[in-house]
């Protein structure tokens, strides 16, 4: 008991100065605080409520797209970019949690290498696996520390395809999809429903045969495709390795700043998104937490497994908790 109090004391001291630090524009400080929010340390929604205020200015750019499409080669371009236009820049990159995809990391540091350099861009890379308050929120949660830092833009580069993409980049303002000559990537990226959250399409590796065709076929799709009345998504060719395109590429990002989900019932929906999922995981942990320590999980697998109840039932008889939380809740 002393000793978890005492841990607890001198955790919320340092809150205190990290926080000042952060204020001032430290970047330790910075990078600390995200390490303590990401890993849920005690105290970690506290700061999130001091630092929410200082924020709301800062522009969240997704940007994802197949392996290997040159995702971080362009964030390293368009961060670049950002600078020479007087932006700051915070990089958020999600690193892929699967042992097997190492190398790829090492390759995302590389290639970033001299962004780091620059004292106007933040770079910070994100686990997937373990992502304490889920995918979505965590990659949330750094933006909005880099948006109360000061920084003017946030990219957030996923790796890998698929759900978890998906759900990463709703984290963002603006979302953009890479794709690449062959391979029939054009279609791919569309098939994985990235289609409904993509505001800006990127045709990378121009230099190569065949660009010209995706971004006649991503056209095609745009034309016969239902995207709820928000204007088209512009298509831009790139070559981030030759860093051609990348000024015409950052204009669209910037005109892209102004329209769309800005608007406000989108903003609306982002922030009833937001409240849901806090409340989803704290519920969850509230009851994981509860049902384990009175064994009650355990014993409703048992009955399931002896064929005396089913999971149906079992939620039903659990549901009480959930009241129960409720109240302890409203009383602390
Ligand atoms: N020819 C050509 N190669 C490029 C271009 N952009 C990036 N590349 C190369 O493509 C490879 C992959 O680039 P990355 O920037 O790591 O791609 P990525 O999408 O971030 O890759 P993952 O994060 O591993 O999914 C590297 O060898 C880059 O040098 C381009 O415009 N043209
Ligand atoms: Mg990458």
């Amino acid at each position: 008991m002393y000793k978890g109090a005492r841990v607890e004391t001198i955790v919320s001291i340092s809150w205190e100065t990290l926080l000042d630090g952060v204020k001032k524009g430290n970047v330790r400080s910075l990078a600390r605080i995200i390490t303590l929010v990401e890993n849920r340390e005690p105290g970690w929604k506290d700061a999130m409520k001091s630092l929410y205020p200082l924020g709301g200015k800062a522009k969240i750019v997704g940007i994802t797209g197949s392996p290997g499409a040159g995702k971080s080669t362009l964030t390293n371009a368009v961060a670049r970019d950002f600078v020479a236009r007087g932006y700051t820049v915070g990089i958020i990159a999600v690193d892929p949690s699967s042992p097997f995809s190492g190398g790829a990391l090492l390759g995302d540091r590389l290639r970033m290498r001299d962004v780091v350099t620059l004292p106007e861009i933040f770079i910070r890379s994100m686990a997937t696996r373990g992502a304490l308050g889920g995918l979505c929120q965590g990659a949330r949660d750094i933006a909005r520390i880099l948006d109360a830092f000061g920084k003017d833009v946030v990219i957030i580069e996923t790796v890998g395809v698929g759900q978890d993409e998906v759900e990463v980049v709703k984290a963002a303002d603006l979302v953009m999809v890479v794709c690449v000559p062959g391979q029939g990537d054009g279609i791919q990226a569309l098939k994985a429903g990235i289609m409904e959250i993509a505001d800006l399409y990127v045709v990378n590796k121009a230099d190569r045969e065949g660009a010209d065709e995706v971004v006649a076929d991503i056209g095609g799709m745009l034309d016969i495709s239902d995207n709820g009345g928000r204007p088209q998504p512009p298509v831009i060719k790139t070559s981030a390795l030759a860093n051609q395109g990348i000024t015409e590429l950052v204009d669209a990002l910037v005109q892209g700043f102004e329209s769309g989900r800005n608007a406000d019932s989108w903003q609306a929906q982002r922030v009833k998104e937001e409240i849901l999922t806090l409340v989803e995981t704290e519920i969850l942990d509230y009851l994981r937490e509860n049902w384990e320590r009175t064994g009650d999980l355990d014993k409703a697998v048992e009955g399931i497994l002896e064929k005396q109840t089913d999971p149906y039932s079992v939620v039903d008889s659990l549901l009480p908790l959930i009241r129960e939380a409720s109240r302890s809740k409203e009383t602390t």
